[in-house]
């Protein structure tokens, strides 16, 4: 019976699921974890990333990535009859970038099967460390972008998203200003996805359209680069860029070095892609119409469209998704990490931070926390700080309760753009183990909230793009529905249901979030009276 593996190189830790599928007979096989800092402390990384002194500055070293690969290839081959390996693909945090000289492609093609692999590529990169989705340095960059292509809505309306300070472009304008000695020795430059990819293949392997929209670079539409951005982000870019493949290409086989080193097959290597656009085949959003929230290092609300309804507020993004259609996206920084600042605050574990929730009133009296302890995507926070409405810094409840808040009402807010009349939603990410988390979620959008069978549904979207990749390119005729069945179905009977009359409350709240929101960034009056009136209405 064959097997697919799906592998995502997340911010803090790379994990695998492997899939057997034959007929009617699907079922995981095999799910694996290595979480980065523990596991790889010569890196030095703290939940995933360098320390720097800059809040605004993150990056990673791809020397780790690629270590951590070798390591759960040896794990997977200790667990598994790997003969039997019939595709991988692959699933990696977005926007990241990583810089390689004109070295890589000879050395990728010989490694030596005998020797680890981090300890034979660090002589192709020209650039050591790879910026990620958590800088927001380059606020610079992005004006000078928009400016040379005509605005924010130029770019948003052929690549799906305004300049973003995380996105692939600005990283590699702000290389090139800074570096250009290290800029002018790169050949080329790869997303986490495809680097990884290529480690697999040998050879550079092609971007899919899914992490291509996260560059800013990509005509969403023609699914190429745009040349306008190219030529604005950095000179010589063309000639530097990988090509874009559709998310089901084979893109190789597994190179000799795996083969040999782990007695691999020359299993297919389907196109690797974000963890986005992984994770909305993994929760089964193969279709237009549900919404899907990650509750992960970042926070995602996402959703399949049809059609690119771009976000003209400058919110959000337009990715493509790996079925060939779009998928609206909008991304929250302080997720997980935001959730842990307030647990580790007040000294709780995960169990008595869900008996804070259940023991403090919906909608908390109407007092609210911006939980921006990083720099936040959305809205756009460049200098982290906390705000508190309402709310002492001392009461442990009260701040449990408003960073869930919080943080669920910013999702609703922030997704209106999308158009979507939520129904129902897929949870996924860490944090929706939590039922006392996602019964909050289901007050505010009012909404169902279902959990999934499988919890990481960023490797399990790889496995199944392994899968229908190895499909298509055996000529065997597989729609997504077939592809996703029983590994992506939400488990019914577990559904959390929006009580009505909590959603109406929070539909109110939302306006007091708005309102706290706009006077934190600077644009609106003091709330208090708002907060005032809420209070009231609630007695
Ligand atoms: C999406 C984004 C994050 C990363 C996290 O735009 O920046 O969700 O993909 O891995």
């Amino acid at each position: 019976m064959p097997l697919y593996l799906g592998l995502d190189s997340s911010t803090q830790s790379l994990s695998a699921i492997v899939l057997e599928v034959e007929g009617a007979r699907r079922r995981v096989a095999f799910e694996s974890s290595i979480p980065f800092d523990e596991a790889f402390r010569r890196y030095g990384t703290s939940h995933g990333v360098l320390p720097n002194r800059d809040p605004a500055i993150a990056a990673s070293p791809p020397l780790l990535w690629a270590d951590a690969l070798d390591h759960m290839m040896a794990r997977l081959a200790g667990g598994l009859e790997l003969g039997r390996l019939a595709a991988i693909s692959g699933s990696a945090q977005q926007h990241g970038s990583v810089y390689l000289n004109a070295r890589a492609a000879a050395t990728l093609a010989a490694l030596d099967p005998a020797r680890p692999l981090a300890d034979q590529i660090g002589g192709i990169l020209s650039r050591p460390v790879a910026p990620i989705w958590m800088d927001s340095s380059t606020s610079v960059e992005c004006a000078e972008i928009e400016a040379a292509v005509g605005g924010d809505q130029a770019l948003a309306q052929h690549t799906g998203s305004r300049a973003f300070e995380r996105f692939t472009a600005a990283q590699i304008r702000k290389f090139f200003k800074q570096d250009p000695a290290a800029y002018a020795a790169t050949d080329r430059i790869h997303l986490v996805s495809s680097f990884l990819a290529s480690l697999l293949t040998g050879r550079h392997a092609p971007m899919d359209p899914g992490d291509g929209s996260g560059t800013n670079l990509m005509d969403l539409a023609r699914c190429q680069w745009w040349q306008p951005a190219v030529d604005s982000t950095a000179a010589g870019l063309a000639g530097k860029l990988p090509s874009i493949a559709p998310a089901s290409t084979v893109v190789g086989t597994l190179s000799p070095y795996w083969q040999t080193r782990y007695g691999l097959p020359a299993a297919k290597v389907v196109a690797w892609s974000g963890d986005n656009p992984c994770s909305l085949v993994g929760v089964g959003l193969v279709r237009e119409g549900g919404l899907a929230i990650s509750l992960g290092t970042s926070d995602t609300v996402f959703g399949l469209m049809r059609e690119p309804r771009v976000d003209r507020t400058g919110t959000g993004h337009v990715f493509g998704a790996p079925t060939g259609d779009y998928m609206g996206l909008t991304c929250f920084k302080n997720g997980s990490l935001a959730r842990e600042r307030v647990r580790d605050a007040f000294g709780l574990s995960w169990s008595s931070f869900s008996e804070a929730l259940r023991r403090t009133p919906p909608g908390n009296r109407g007092a609210i926390l911006l939980p921006w302890f990083e720099p936040e995507i959305t809205p756009t926070v460049l200098t982290p700080g906390i705000h508190r409405y309402g709310l002492s810094a001392d009461d442990a409840d009260g701040n449990v309760r408003a960073v869930i808040e919080g943080q669920q009402m910013a999702m609703a807010l922030h997704s209106r753009w999308m158009q979507v009349t939520v129904a129902s939603i897929h949870a996924t990410g860490g944090a929706a183990a939590n039922r006392d988390i996602l019964q909050v979620m289901a007050d505010v959008f009012g909404a169902a909230v279902y959990q999934l069978q499988v919890g990481n549904s960023a490797a399990l979207g790889a496995a199944l793009r392994a899968l229908h990749g190895s499909m298509v390119a055996e000529g065997r005729a597989v729609t997504w529905d077939e592809v996703v069945k029983d590994f992506a179905e939400p488990v019914a009977p577990s559904a959390l249901r929006p009580d009505p009359a909590r959603h109406a409350m929070y539909q109110d709240l939302i306006e007091v979030y708005t309102a706290c929101e706009a006077q934190a960034l600077g644009h609106g009056p003091d709330p208090s009276p708002l907060i005032g009136e809420f209070a009231a209405s609630r007695r």
